[in-house]
């Protein structure tokens, strides 16, 4: 109870910050686009990871709120990175199913659009293939909006949830990415690296973008490297981490 209170609070008392971590492309091993991971900085108890408070959020739909300032807060840094001569990359953010199944998401991310000024090709919606399968036709149609807007989708820790390829090939998704519980142990387990391998290559005759999460080692880069699989992100390459040091592994534009 007193970790919600807390939480109700935390929005106005500008307690929330983004972190960023980057997804490389395996082929230039550059930063292709940063994903942006919510941190809640709590006074006397330091730093929060997202785990500790948006099952709280989600169920009490503060998750609102906070996700469209997560939104908007992305926006404004990719806006403020272009301004200093950096080359942009998108930014990808996370959509909770309850922010997803909000009426209000739609207006508040042509809200966003509008008063950042950011290109919508330069944000990137991570969603889970969970909070995807839920709730059919309705999904279908706010999927439809974003990609309309230009925004990309892309399908998180897929490997975990109940979904099928066939069926995402209805949904204007972009990207998968493997769960990184497939690519831990990716140099010892055969198994594990058939299921990998194979969603590589359906992903690449679908025409889907594919992202191993999770990639901790040389080894695994060099698996995914031969197996044909674009991009990676893990902490071989950045752990997530906050604007300034996020900022110091982009390029000149
Ligand atoms: O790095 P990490 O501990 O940040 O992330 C833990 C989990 O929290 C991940 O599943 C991630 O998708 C989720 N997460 C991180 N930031 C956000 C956010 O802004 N919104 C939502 N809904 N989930 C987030
Ligand atoms: O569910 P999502 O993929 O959004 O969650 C991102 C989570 O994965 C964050 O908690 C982030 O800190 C964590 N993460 C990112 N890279 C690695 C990694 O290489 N190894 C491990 N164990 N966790 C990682
Ligand atoms: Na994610
Ligand atoms: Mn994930």
């Amino acid at each position: 109870f007193e970790l919600e209170s807390s939480l109700r609070g935390a929005l106005a008392k500008e307690e929330f910050e983004l972190f960023y971590q980057p997804i490389m492309d395996i082929g230039t091993r550059q930063v292709h686009t940063m994903e942006v991971l919510l941190r809640w900085r709590r006074p006397e108890h330091g730093l929060i990871l997202p785990d500790h408070f948006i099952p709280i959020i989600e169920e009490n739909g503060l998750v609102v709120p906070v996700g469209e300032w997560v939104i908007r807060r992305a926006c404004e840094q990719s806006m403020a990175w272009q301004q200093m001569g950096l080359q942009p990359v998108p930014l990808a953010v996370n959509l909770s199913p309850r922010q997803f199944m909000n009426r209000g998401l739609i207006d508040s991310i042509r809200r966003i659009l509008d008063e950042t000024g950011i290109d919508p090709a330069l944000l990137e919606f991570e969603i889970t293939e969970t909070a995807l399968m839920q709730h059919g036709e309705q999904t279908l149609e706010i999927l439809g909006q974003i990609n309309a807007m230009g925004i990309r989708l892309s399908i998180d820790d897929f490997g975990t949830g109940y979904s099928s390829l066939a069926y995402l090939k209805r949904f204007p998704v972009r990207k998968l990415k493997i769960d990184r519980a497939f690519i831990k142990d990716l140099e010892e387990s055969a198994e594990d690296r058939a299921i990998v391998c194979a969603i590589i290559a359906l992903s690449n005759s679908l025409q889907l973008s594919v992202v191993a999460e999770g990639v901790e080692t040389e080894g695994q880069f060099d698996i995914l490297l031969q197996n044909g699989c674009r991009f990676a992100q893990g902490y071989l390459f950045s752990q997530p981490t906050e604007s300034a040091a996020a900022q110091a592994l982009l390029r000149p534009a």
